[in-house]
């Protein structure tokens, strides 16, 4: 049985493995009864068991406590079932990179280079940078504001996105956005983040329902978080895609917060990945802070979309490591969950996993890898401050069409329109088409 929702089924539905089915009978229960049972893989070493609860202090002012065991042992990294050593050198790499570069994005902050706020994904590089390694080049790929190293690792330079956190006019929207809702819908095949929660879903169902009618079944990355999930519209895209069998790839990025609110107050289900179940579709647990359980998941869910099997859910359970934005201290985090997960860093993990576990690093490769990104960061950041900002005449460039700017031919029919005319402003007639 392939990774993902595993139904202990009797019966195929001529579909596949895709549908729920009535579980085989346990002891004593009729065959064919009404007793269905479904199991969620969980891949984590380790099962935090603690809650975060909402207390009432002086003055009645709310904060948070945790209530549960925050003295466990560490765990090991698991290690990968596809990934070569060369290649878990690279990811330990770039999502090295995504955390110095968002370090440097800090200090352009702080040095007022910046314009606007700024977002960091601290703790959770491996989850973007994994997931997005298991990608190919004809996938795509829908980043949420956390997944700079997703960007990253999809071809954008450092350069760009502190160029765009910069508004400069050689960033990826040449100015006209200051954060980080820039994509590459021509080279890169990264659809840019959508801020309205959720809505990134339906589009990057509608990319692989694009692909499938050019006949093509590629697979579809996208992420939403703890807080995300809770949108209709969080349904309605995974909805479709399950139903449709579209090739989408979608990580929960369960960080335990959503702003200030934490993900106990948000929703009973203690997996947010038992979601899957009501989709029809598998879904998967694994620790976020893994990057060789990230990768194995995204690499499994990236070959069953390639197959047409449909969508996977997983869910990469880890923590938020700052508050929502730069302005947000995060006061309202206790702080002995900080603790608990700087113990559990990413990074640091997968540092010792490369050099003392495997020892498919080397200290002497290691430090001319740290010394490299620095070198890379800091011509990047040199190039990003030194360039110009946008010509102030250009601000309503690229913002509507120019004549001729692109032509968009039909790929597949016209759609159904009759003829009519109407009389324009300047009393001329005028031909128009009506739906
Ligand atoms: C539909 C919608 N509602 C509310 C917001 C405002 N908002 C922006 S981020 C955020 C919290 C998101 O939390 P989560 O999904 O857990 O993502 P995280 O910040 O933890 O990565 C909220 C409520 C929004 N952008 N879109
Ligand atoms: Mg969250």
């Amino acid at each position: 049985m392939t990774r993902g929702m595993a139904r202990k089924d009797s019966k195929s539905n001529g579909k596949g493995d895709r549908r729920p089915q009535a579980a085989p009978s346990p002891a004593g229960a009729q065959p064919g009864g009404d007793l269905r049972i479904y199991t969620i893989p969980d891949y984590r070493l380790e099962k935090p068991s603690f809650t975060i609860q909402q207390v009432c202090k002086d003055g009645g002012a709310a904060c948070y406590e945790i209530r549960g065991d925050l003295d466990a042992p560490v765990p090991p990294i698991r290690s990968s079932k596809y990934l070569q050593p060369k290649q878990c050198v690279e990811i330990y790499r770039w999502m090295l990179l995504n955390r110095k570069m968002e370090q440097a994005l800090e200090n352009l902050y702080k040095q007022g280079k910046v314009v606007g706020g700024v977002y960091f994904g601290l703790g959770q590089e491996a989850c973007s940078c994994a997931s997005a390694y298991a990608l190919r080049e004809e996938d795509w790929l829908g980043p949420m504001i956390r997944n700079q190293g997703s960007t990253l690792v999809r071809g954008f330079s450092p350069r760009d996105i502190m160029m765009q956190y910069m508004a400069k006019a050689g960033s990826p929207t040449h100015g006209r956005d200051a954060s980080s809702h820039f994509g590459d819908i021509k080279d890169r095949n990264v659809v840019s983040p959508i801020s309205t929660l959720g809505d990134l879903l339906p589009v990057l169902a509608g990319v692989a329902l694009g692909a499938r009618l050019q006949g093509r079944n590629i697979a579809v990355m996208t992420y939403i978080g703890d807080g995300g999930q809770s949108t209709g519209v969080t349904y309605e895209g995974l909805n479709f895609a399950a139903v449709q069998d579209l090739g989408l790839v979608l990580f929960v990025e369960n960080n335990l917060w959503a702003y200030s609110t934490p993900a106990d107050m948000q929703f009973r289900v203690k997996d947010l990945a038992v979601r899957a179940i009501a989709y029809g579709i598998p879904g998967v647990i694994d620790d976020g802070t893994d990057p060789c359980q990230v990768y194995d998941a995204a690499h499994e869910a990236c070959e069953r979309a390639r197959r047409g099997q449909g969508p996977t859910l997983i869910e990469a359970k880890m923590m938020r490591m700052k508050g929502h934005a730069i302005h947000d201290a995060a006061d309202y985090v206790p702080k002995p969950l900080f603790e608990y997960w700087r113990k559990r860093d990413c990074i640091t993990r997968f540092e010792n996993y490369l050099l003392n576990v495997r020892k498919w690093l080397t200290p002497t490769e290691n430090r001319e890898l740290i010394a490299g990104i620095d070198q890379q960061l800091e011509a990047d950041r040199d190039f990003a401050v030194s360039s110009p900002m946008p010509e102030p005449e250009s601000a309503a460039g690229g913002v509507y069409c120019e004549n001729g700017c692109h032509e968009i031919k039909p790929k597949y029919a016209m759609p159904k329109s009759r003829k009519g005319s109407v009389v324009s402003a300047g009393g001329k007639e005028a031909a128009v088409h009506l739906r």
